[in-house]
């Protein structure tokens, strides 16, 4: 029976077919300044598919009604939406059970409430540590600096190489019995490194310490399963693959989630309530207090089923041959220097060039209809550690193409002209 249906499921998979990809996203086929639009700034976020756009359009179209709440059709209707939603992020990340997938607004939120949670909870008390990197978004940094009082939790910084690679020979040196937590990024926004997680994790219960991992930029790229890399929580945002905005995902494990006391109080997290006390309700709805994002949940879903579509080994190959050419094509450009050169890599590359701002590449490049990221992408400690105010970052999807580097490239040559 499960043999029959692998077979279901891998013949039901799409060809990878580039030019189809692309009539997928009408957005991509917009112009800017009277120039085809190039799009490079999917670490940010990511187009959206018609199928994802359909789904939001087909819940407000059809369906629009509180979850949770009626027992009237159209209440049961958007219930069976939503949590159908949750039921396929479950399958997507191969968590343990649908109660484990609680819906945020994104990876920035799925933290702040593990933090407050665990801070509240006595999970993570003052004078205690937690381990981070020098790679981490701000969102993996100041949670934790500003759920203590008087920022009282210890944060300790494991350090990167110059190519953009975590030191990670002396990590046992950093746990102590004060250490509550190790939060760290599954792949760097910035640098585009890929790290190793699961040895990290394997290290940090090695020494009775659980792992967040921050994969925001992980799920749009490479396969994620909860339970092989035995992560205790792990979170992402819908935005940033190809779903939208508003709606992202913590993941937590059955006994951490159980024993961390709810984040914020109303309704739907409640089993009773009166002026005496409240009693909570079960996961994963302690800790979804109020109307969610219901229709951010049902475009979410349609975005993993999207992604689900193809082979993802296919979707790694293409986007191993953007990085592959992009750095080829960007390294021909005198003084052109790439931030983050580590051997695991996803298509995210930062660079900057010789005597031009980042500001002034982006601001040029773009009449050419052209969207680059300049700035310190939210990870201020980076530019601190390669002494640089800021970079410019073009960061791929799959239906990018070399085409489009080409035009990168041209583009760029075209700025240095202009400064020379
Ligand atoms: N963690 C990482 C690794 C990220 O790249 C981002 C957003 C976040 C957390 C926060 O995600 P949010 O959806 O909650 O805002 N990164 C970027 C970026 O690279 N450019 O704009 C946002």
């Amino acid at each position: 029976m499960l043999v029959e249906n692998k077979e279901i499921v891998e013949v039901s998979k799409r060809i990878f077919n580039i030019d189809e990809i692309r009539a997928d996203f009408p957005l991509l086929h917009r112009t800017v300044n009277g120039k085809s639009l190039v799009y490079l700034d999917n670490a940010a976020t990511t187009q959206k598919p018609n199928s994802v756009i359909e789904a939001i359009k087909n819940y407000y179209t059809f369906e629009n009604a509180n979850i949770h709440r009626g027992l009237y059709f159209l209440s049961e209707l958007a219930t069976e939406s939503f949590e159908n939603a949750r039921l396929r992020i479950k399958e997507f990340i191969n968590a343990l059970s649908v109660s484990e997938i609680i819906f945020v607004r994104g990876a920035t939120e799925a933290i702040n409430l593990v933090a407050t949670s665990m801070y509240r909870g006595g999970l993570l008390n003052d004078g205690d540590e937690v381990i981070l990197s020098e790679m981490e978004h701000h969102a993996n940094i100041v949670p934790w600096q500003i759920v203590a009082k008087n920022n009282n939790i210890k944060i300790k910084v494991i350090p990167i190489d110059d190519d953009g690679e975590l030191i990670l020979d002396n990590l046992s040196d950093f746990f102590t019995e004060k250490t509550k937590l190790v939060s760290i990024v599954h792949i760097s926004n910035t640098l585009g490194t890929i790290n190793p997680v699961k040895e990290i994790i394997k290290t940090a219960h090695d020494n009775g310490v659980p792992v967040l991992i921050d994969g925001s930029q992980a799920v749009p790229h490479t396969k994620v399963d909860v339970q092989d890399l035995d992560c205790d929580f792990y979170v992402f945002s819908g935005h940033k693959m190809f779903g939208p905005t508003g709606i992202g995902v913590l993941y937590g494990k059955t006994e951490f989630l159980k024993i961390m006391p709810p984040y914020q109080g109303g309704g739907d997290m409640i089993r009773t309530v009166s002026f005496e006390g409240t009693t909570f309700n079960d996961l994963p709805n302690k800790f979804e207090a109020g109307t969610p994002n219901i229709v951010g949940g049902i475009g979410l879903g349609a975005a993993i089923n999207y992604i689900d579509s193809f082979d993802n080994s296919e979707i790694v190959l293409h986007e191993k041959g953007l990085l592959d050419y992009a750095t080829e094509r960007l390294l021909e450009i005198d003084g052109l220097k790439i931030i983050g050169t580590a051997k695991m890599k996803t298509p995210v590359i930062s660079f900057t060039i010789d005597g031009i701002h980042p500001y002034d590449i982006g601001t040029i490049i773009d009449t050419d209809g052209i969207a680059l990221r300049t700035g310190h992408h939210c990870t201020q400690p980076i530019m601190k550690r390669y002494n640089l105010p800021a970079t410019s970052r073009a960061s791929f999807a799959f239906y990018n193409t070399k085409e489009e580097i080409d035009k990168l490239h041209d583009g760029l040559i075209k700025v240095k002209r202009m400064f020379s």
